[in-house]
């Protein structure tokens, strides 16, 4: 893997991937595409940018060329709050974006990681310890393209032999670039809150138990995936990866023991408590772990401290 091109490469995920896979495969081998621009973003200043919308596969075709990119991280989609606002633009660039990678990729021979989600879960799965392989019958557009784009993953590689890989993660925590629309953004907005008004509203209800991780692991998880042994690989994509479960009360008194003055109080959006409730309380990530080594770093407690303090630093604001 030398040649990699990221698409959605400026959102939450990717503002943090990209600078990893540039420390450890040179800037110039890491292309770096989204649909925007965002001013002062690393990612986009420290090697090859270029704008990209992944609808269009005539244009991913041309940059894949352009560059001799072997392997593509494809990370634009629509999140599942934004989702469930424009179902029919969350259908068109996560299915039709995906198929267009994959297509790029069968004909130009790349490797592809593309990252599912506990949304490809739905109400009818086992809640508790959530199998790799189980009941997969969401009711959010989200969800729908989630597990759609599973399904398509695993047939490019079986039909195809495309290399394809991928995890499914949990919400995600980290300070660089905001979340773009989630269910699980609560857990990155009340460190945000903490820090500078003390208190926070919590949109999610007490009790709300969700898998979670800190960025950092998530991008571990990524790059573990792509890199590891593929004769070892019994499942290809949509490993279940977890670091930590929590429910906003938990979350809340992690950060009182860093700031105690901290206080949260509630006032529930039905329709992400809705998506929540629909979702895994937490998942047994045991496959990733069998089959390629999958283990996390980080705790609630471990994360709290972390994400305290490099967001103090960033927003300027002594604790
Ligand atoms: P994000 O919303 O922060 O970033 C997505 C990026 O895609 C944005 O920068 C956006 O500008 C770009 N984009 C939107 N439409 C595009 C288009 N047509 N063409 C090209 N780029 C486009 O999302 P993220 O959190 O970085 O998530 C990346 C992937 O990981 C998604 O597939 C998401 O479903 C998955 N995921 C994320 C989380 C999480 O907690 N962040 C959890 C589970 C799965
Ligand atoms: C979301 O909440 O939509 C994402 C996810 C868990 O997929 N953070």
């Amino acid at each position: 893997m030398n040649r990699i091109l990221i698409t959605g490469s400026l959102g939450q995920i990717g503002s943090e991937l990209a600078l990893e896979l540039r420390k450890r495969y040179g800037n110039d081998n890491v292309v770096v595409t989204d649909i925007r621009r965002v001013e002062g973003s690393k990612a986009m200043e420290s090697g090859p940018f270029e704008l990209l919308d992944c609808t269009d596969a005539n244009a991913i075709a041309d940059l894949v060329k352009k560059y001799r990119v072997d392997t593509i991280y494809h990370l634009a989609a629509i999140l599942s709050a934004n989702a469930e606002k424009n179902p029919q633009l969350a259908w068109n660039i996560n299915i039709n974006g995906l198929y267009n990678v994959l297509e790029v990729a069968r004909e130009l021979k790349c490797s592809v990681f593309t990252p599912s989600s506990i949304g490809a879960f739905g109400p009818t799965t086992p809640k508790d310890g959530t199998p790799q392989d189980t009941i997969q019958r969401p009711t959010t557009m989200y969800g729908v393209t989630k597990v759609s784009g599973e399904l398509l993953c695993d047939y490019y590689h079986k039909r195809f032999g495309v290399d394809t890989r991928g995890v499914r993660y949990p919400g995600l925590i980290s300070y660089v670039a905001p979340p773009g629309g989630g269910t699980t953004d609560y857990a990155v907005e009340i460190y945000y809150e903490a820090l500078k008004n003390k208190k926070y509203t919590c949109y999610l209800k007490k009790g709300t138990h969700l898998d979670m991780m800190y960025m950092p692991d998530g991008i571990k998880a990524a790059i573990d995936v792509m890199e590891a042994d593929p004769n070892k690989l019994i499942h290809r994509n949509a490993f279940n990866v977890t670091a930590m479960n929590f429910a906003p009360e938990d979350i809340e008194a992690a950060i009182k023991k860093v700031i105690p003055e901290f206080t949260m109080d509630y006032d529930v959006d039905p329709v992400r408590q809705d998506i929540a409730d629909s979702w895994p309380n937490y998942m047994d990530d045991s496959s990733a772990r069998e089959e390629w080594g999958w283990k996390p770093n980080y705790d609630l407690d471990s994360m709290t401290d972390d994400m305290i303090e490099k967001l103090s630093k960033k927003l300027n604001i002594n604790i």
